[in-house]
């Protein structure tokens, strides 16, 4: 019996969250603790002659100063973590002090004497594209270069009705995580224990033990509260390295929490995107070829293709879209390297591709959702022409739900612009892909008193996916979602685990613990044969109990659990071991791909700010565990779209200063931007699992910019490219 899978169940995490019991790697005091402080480049490129730290080591408190670390770690640049003979960007590290308290420390850095050369620097992508002058001495600026095509996107173009040129840009952004990043190394002999807010304690301790492994036998880590994250804590940063080697090296806790200004300038950033797209729409209004030239500002790191990867093959979004070629060039600046943020690469193809249908619809006069629907895909599972498998979806009974929804919006929208309101509803459509694998794991522990413990490899940090497994649990049980306890986020409890990513938390953990607890009820079945004795095969389980139908005997699951593991002593004599457990690795041999439509209703203020007057949106992920968490997700990721299509922007100068160093220069939302939004889901996509939910972290990040750029271009009548528009372009 279904009791909580579908309700809107609280979260288990928040009691100890809202009454100040949450514990940030800040709160945490180890005696002994040294203070670790960095020393950044101001400039954005250079040559690096020479680090004097013979001052900052006079200071009172200081124990030691750490220059020119290197190591060699996967997919990270030749300079890291610090930088030895050039400076990349502006908040590189160039040293670190370690001193008994923060603020000797930050002192202590003023003391520090560097002499560098300054070098031109590289900040524009498409003139990092030119290649004539380096961002990186003796490297040429571009990282790679992708080529991603299907059909004849040439011939296509020149043979269709009406042809379209247009350049789109999606502006970098900083993921904003409340809590800035943070470390604490706790030095013992042959085991450092760490504290970070993370989003994968695994990662961090595979990625350290590569490094360290030859210095430490082993590394714990374990999963602090953490304050937000949004993609941009999956991997360990410069700032963890030199933490943990400092704490190696000193033989002492050490800890490190940035500071607001330090974590703008070198948490890696996300978008940053250039789009030369050149597109053919027929009169009839279907879409037939687009090519696209993308240039990504992967600032002065590459961290691999797979932010290419994913823009250019999600780029056809749900439309059936066959001749298509996308050249990506990663191209280096000097600027904070790129990474995932929420979404990462499907924000990116989204806005593009909707682009594109509002454009084109423009060009030849159509209303831009009969031209969706023109061309959206009809019978899934469908293969894209990059070769991804879109899974289980009904695209068109979404759309046309939406799409009764949206034309109240377009009522709206007449009745205010009749009284000479600048007002304009905006509709997307997305596709989405997520549950990057390759597994989660669930160990399912029923103790003696019956109360049941979840253990999950992936990691959550604010989702409130506890909850959610909490719920799959109890139900496949049958017990008190009270009795359920999840727990996660530590190396040294979970064998491996991946972390929470890519929306893949509640469908793979989440059917991992599914398959755990089945493996329970197994084991319940057995043991219960045991103490009634009966067979196997005549006994099920059945609503937190295991049953004899014939007999009318039965036992619950605490009873199994408290007989099989009574506290009273005695000798061994059980023919089936006691333990009432279940371990089990999910996994989906396809990604999973679900979608939604956002809509919105704007108006252009006099000054040129705006106002969303109403905000909808329909999404479906399959089976929803938890309406009210999903929901959460949606409002979270709508605003933080709408702030990406509004205000936020990371800014750099000509000369490569960072004018956004800190939340009085970088737009980040407020409480006071925020607005109303009406959610719906439906179930129709389901997934492949045994519970067939696909993932909602990302969705809204991804929806919302396209709708809300397409409402303010209503509202102003003037085309829009790029984000985050700017008031020069509303006003
Ligand atoms: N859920 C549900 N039914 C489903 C799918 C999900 O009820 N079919 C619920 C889950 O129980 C969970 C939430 O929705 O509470 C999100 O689950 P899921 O879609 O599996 O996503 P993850 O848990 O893997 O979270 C990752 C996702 C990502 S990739 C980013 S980035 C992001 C996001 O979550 N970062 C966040 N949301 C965030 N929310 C907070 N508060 N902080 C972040 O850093």
């Amino acid at each position: 019996m279904k009791k909580y899978v579908g309700q809107r169940i609280k979260r288990q995490e928040d009691p100890r969250l809202i009454t100040g019991e949450g514990r940030y790697v800040d709160d945490l005091e180890f005696p002994g603790t040294l203070y670790l402080a960095i020393l950044r480049s101001t400039v954005p490129h250079a040559k690096l002659n020479r680090v004097d730290v013979s001052d900052a080591l006079k200071i009172n408190g200081v124990v030691d100063v750490i220059t020119g670390l290197k190591f060699k770690v996967e997919n990270r640049p030749d300079n890291f973590p610090m930088a030895s003979t050039e400076l990349l960007y502006v908040g590189q590290p160039i040293a670190a002090v370690l001193s008994t308290d923060r603020y000797s420390a930050y002192d202590a850095l003023d003391s520090i004497q560097v002499d560098y050369d300054v070098l031109p620097s590289v900040i524009d992508p498409e003139e990092s594209l030119k290649d004539q002058k380096r961002a990186i001495e003796g490297k040429s600026n571009i990282a790679y270069k992708k080529t991603y095509s299907s059909g004849n996107p040439e011939e296509k173009i020149s043979s269709s009705d009406v042809k379209v040129e247009e350049k789109i840009e999606i502006n970098r952004v900083y993921p904003s995580a409340m809590e800035p990043r943070g470390i604490l190394s706790i030095y013992q002999p042959d085991l450092l224990t760490i504290y970070a807010s993370t989003q994968s304690p695994h990662y961090m301790r595979r990625y350290l033990l590569d490094v360290f492994g030859s210095m430490v036998k082993d590394i714990r880590v374990v999963q602090a509260d953490v304050g937000g994250a949004f993609g941009s804590k999956l991997f360990p940063y410069a700032e963890d390295y030199i933490a943990v080697y400092s704490s190696l090296k000193t033989k002492r806790p050490v800890k490190w929490i940035a500071t607001r200004s330090e974590d703008i300038r070198t948490t890696y950033h996300g978008r940053g995107q250039i789009h030369k797209v050149k597109f053919g729409v027929n009169k009839d209004g279907s879409l037939v070829g687009i090519n696209d030239q993308l240039v990504i500002d992967l600032g002065a790191a590459s961290h691999g293709t797979y932010l290419a990867d994913i823009s250019a093959t999600m780029l056809p979004g749900p439309y059936k879209i066959k001749d298509i070629v996308v050249d990506v060039y990663g191209v280096y600046t000097n600027k904070t390297p790129l990474d995932q943020y929420r979404g990462a690469g499907r924000p990116e193809a989204t806005f593009v591709i909707e682009r594109i249908m509002d454009i084109a619809a423009d060009e030849i006069g159509m209303d831009p959702l009969e031209l969706r629907k023109k061309n959206i895909v009809r019978e899934t599972p469908y293969i894209n022409p990059f070769g991804l498998k879109y899974d289980n979806g009904d695209y068109l009974n979404l759309f046309e739900k939406a799409e009764k929804a949206f034309r109240g919006l377009e009522e709206r929208e007449s009745v205010l612009r009749s009284e000479g309101r600048r007002v304009g509803a905006g509709f997307s459509f997305y596709l989405e892909q997520n549950n990057f694998g390759p597994w989660e794991s669930a160990s399912v522990r029923v103790r003696g008193d019956g109360k049941v413990i979840v253990i999950i490899g992936a990691s959550p940090h604010g989702q409130g996916t506890a909850t959610g497994i909490a719920q799959i649990v109890a139900d496949e049980l049958g017990i008190d979602i009270n009795d359920v306890e999840v727990v996660w986020g530590d190396t040294s409890l979970i064998g491996e685990g991946y972390g929470t990513y890519g929306s893949r938390s509640l469908t793979l953990a989440g059917n991992a613990a599914l398959i755990a607890s089945r493996k329970v009820k197994d084991k319940a079945i057995r043991l219960a044969a045991q103490f009634m004795r009966s067979d196997v095969q005549e006994l099920k389980y059945d609503d937190g109990k295991v049953i004899n139908p014939k007999s009318g005997e039965s036992m619950s699951l605490r009873e199994i659990a408290a007989k099989s593991m009574s506290t009273l002593g005695g000798t061994w004599n059980y023919k089936e071991e006691p333990g009432l457990e279940g371990t089990a690795y999910f996994g989906l041999d396809n990604l999973t791909f679900p979608y939604g439509s956002h809509m919105a209703l704007v108006e252009v203020r006099e000054d040129g700010l705006l106002n969303v007057l109403e905000y909808y949106a329909i999404d479906d992920i399959g089976t929803v565990v938890n309406p009210m968490l999903a929901e959460g997700q949606v409002m979270g990721g709508v605003l933080q779209g709408y702030g990406e299509a509004t205000s936020e922007e990371v800014i750099y100068d000509k000369e490569g200063n960072l004018l956004t160093g800190s939340f009085a220069e970088y737009g980040i939302l407020t409480a006071m931007e925020a607005f109303n939004i009406k959610w719906e889901y439906l179930e129709k996509g389901k997934s492949a699992a045994p519970l067939p939910a696909k993932g909602i972290g990302e969705g809204a990040t991804i929806g919302t910019p396209p709708a809300v750029v397409r409402a303010t271009e209503k509202a102003l009548n003037k085309r829009i490219t790029r984000l985050p528009m700017r008031l020069s372009s509303v006003i």
